[in-house]
């Protein structure tokens, strides 16, 4: 007997599987984590070492001198420079930055230049934090991108948020590139749970013909990469989400992260995308040469 496909979330699982790195975030700081990357010479060694171990996408935040969260367009922009050079990656950079940014630091950041960048689609509580991400601020955010032909990334840390990327696309339309893909962030404490069951609501309610990842933070990444695979997504890992690869046992390297991401992807039967593969999926352009 063959088994019919029975729910929506089965029936078209991607022919591969998307893997995005986010190295190293704003929150963690370098003295309580020292295998963060935090220079430039650090997050292009691990941008190689995740390109070798699976990932095709690169989400990043980078920090200053003293190993602080900083949006400093010129450093942004030889970060991209660096990461272009050294690896195919598809570049994506925060928009997000920390709590502490103000929107127009945000905004700033496409100036860098890069392929693709996180867009959240709703303020949230965020530990002890607020992220700030006010209707203006994202439509200010999105219209730009689509103006400077970056693709954006829909950041989505609660239900609500997938209620306003439906209001943003039906307001200005198709991101550049004319796909959709969204990342569930999970997890975060104030956010949606990291657990199957929120992670099925949400798939669910996502715009039709979207491409979807999800990211656990914290003691839920593994449930929610299971629960990604098995429901045809794609994944996020990495350090700025996850820093205990077991328990009492802290990541040695993003590439360790990415690794297990790839092979779960493989026993999964979707093994890793190439960049090449993700550029086609993301509407973004393939790298001449
Ligand atoms: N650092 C968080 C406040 C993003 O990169 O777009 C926001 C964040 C999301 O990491
Ligand atoms: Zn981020």
């Amino acid at each position: 007997m063959t088994a019919e496909p029975s729910s929506r979330l089965a029936a078209r699982p991607a022919a591969g599987t998307l893997i995005t790195v986010a190295p190293t975030g704003a929150e963690s700081e370098k003295s309580a984590v020292p295998a963060l990357p935090v220079t430039l010479d650090e997050l292009v060694t691990t941008a190689k070492e995740c390109r070798e171990a699976g990932a095709s996408v690169i989400h990043v935040h980078i920090r200053d001198g003293q190993a602080r969260p900083t949006l400093d367009v010129g450093s942004l922009t030889d970060t991209v420079h660096a990461l272009r050079e050294a690896t195919d990656l598809i570049v994506q950079l925060s928009t997000g930055g920390a709590v502490t940014d103000t929107f127009e630091r945000r905004l700033a950041v496409l100036g860098a230049g890069p392929d693709a960048c996180s867009l959240t689609c709703g303020t949230v509580n965020f530990g002890d934090d607020v992220f700030m991400n006010p209707w203006p601020f994202m439509c200010e955010l999105y219209v730009r991108t689509q103006e400077l032909g970056v693709v954006p990334e829909f950041e989505l840390f609660d239900l609500g948020h997938v209620a306003a990327l439906h209001r943003l696309l039906g307001k200005f339309g198709l991101p550049h590139g004319g796909h959709v893909h969204c990342d569930l962030v999970m997890g975060v404490p104030g956010g949606m749970p990291g657990d199957a069951a929120t992670l099925v609501q949400a798939v669910a309610a996502l715009p039709a013909g979207a491409t979807w990842s999800a990211t656990g933070v914290g003691r839920t990444s593994l449930p929610v990469m299971f629960a990604a695979l098995a429901a045809g997504g794609h994944l996020r890992v990495g350090m700025e989400d996850t820093i205990t690869f077991s328990r009492g046992r802290p990541v040695a390297s993003n590439a360790e992260l990415v690794a297990r991401a790839a092979t779960l992807a493989e026993l999964a039967q979707r093994s890793a995308m190439t960049p090449d593969q993700a550029r086609d999926m993301l509407g973004i352009a393939i790298l001449a040469g």
